[in-house]
């Protein structure tokens, strides 16, 4: 596989490097990877993601980059962490209509809808993924692209904390260190820079935290009216469904976000029995197995109603905790 994107690489002087909508560390982490490790040999690349950009990320290497460059139309693009071209936002139809497509990603959900995908649930982060591929061409990686890389790594798995920390990942973590990573600078940006608008909001959530099933159901939610009085907006509420997954013998946290009247975001993640990926997928969401999310065009309490009635029929099937 390597082989063929090399030659794609290769035919090309220009490309495209997608991210997802709602861009996280692991999709933006990949993209600013890919440009600043082709552009030292005589590549340009656009690196685009779907307004707006959530303004956490602006510790990674070269994030100005991003959407510094409109997208050419008519060359090579590669899609970082998206299951479907949708995901791209406003960049899906320049997905559909790309002459070729590298799709790289780690989602089980993914659609496989690159003319090269490089999917594997194996990875840790979709960025471990593109080292590999730097690796297989055998290509100088400059010290911004391993802080990019690095980054991927460490906000996937929550600072080396979920289930996808793997020899595998930790190694590629070291390598990419040796390489120049910069794990303190990377680790402020990502855990010790929110705003406090962040707190604020994280506490309207926790004071309104439900616990059912014997703890084992763990979920909140946040208004936009609630939002607005802790300063906050939707995006920075990405992070608190990490606080609401820390209760003993929990197996399930949910976290309900409103966006509008119609609209709402679901995080979700689970322990060790139910399928968050399984559990998404019943709303048109997607994810992992253990961590996905679905948004649906209804309103917040609908949506809880029917969340939550398929989160207690999960929870009924499970072993009790041991
Ligand atoms: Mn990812």
């Amino acid at each position: 596989m390597a082989p063929a994107i090399w030659q794609l690489v290769e035919g090309a002087g220009r490309l495209g490097a997608v991210t997802h909508k709602d861009a996280d560390g692991d999709t933006l982490g990949s993209a600013l990877a890919l440009a600043q490790a082709l552009e030292p040999l005589g590549k340009t690349i656009a690196v685009v993601s779907s307004p707006p950009v959530p303004a956490g990320w602006w510790f990674l290497p070269g994030i100005e980059r991003v959407n510094r460059d409109p997208l050419p139309s008519g060359v090579p693009l590669f899609v970082f962490d998206a299951g479907d071209p949708d995901r791209a936002g406003d960049y899906a139809d320049a997905v559909r209509r790309a002459p070729a497509v590298v799709n790289v990603d780690h989602h089980i959900t993914n659609s496989r809808f690159g003319t090269i995908n490089v999917v594997s649930t194996a990875a840790a982060s979709t960025g471990e993924l593109l080292y590999d591929l730097f690796k297989a061409w055998k290509i100088a990686i400059p010290p911004a692209a391993a802080g990019c890389l690095y980054a991927t790594i460490l906000s996937d798995t929550g600072g080396f904390r979920h289930d996808n920390t793997s020899e595998r990942a930790l190694r590629a973590a070291a390598e990419l260190v040796a390489l120049g990573a910069d794990p303190v600078t990377i680790a402020r940006g990502l855990f010790k820079s929110r705003p406090a608008s962040t707190l604020r909001m994280q506490g309207k959530i926790l004071e309104s935290l439900h616990f059912e099933c014997q703890d084992r159901l763990v979920w909140g939610a946040i208004t936009q009216a609630e939002l607005a009085a802790s300063g906050a907006t939707t995006d920075q509420a990405d992070s608190a469904i990490d606080q609401l997954n820390t209760v003993r013998d929990q197996e399930l946290a949910i976290l309900f976000k409103e966006v509008g009247p119609r609209l709402t975001k679901v995080s979700i993640r689970s322990r060790d029995q139910v399928d968050a990926a399984e559990l998404a997928a019943m709303f048109g969401g997607g994810g992992h197995r253990r961590a996905s999310g679905i948004e649906l065009a209804l309103p917040l309490e609908e949506v809880q109603a029917r969340v939550l009635a398929a989160a207690r029929a999960k929870i009924a099937e499970c072993a009790p905790p041991s």
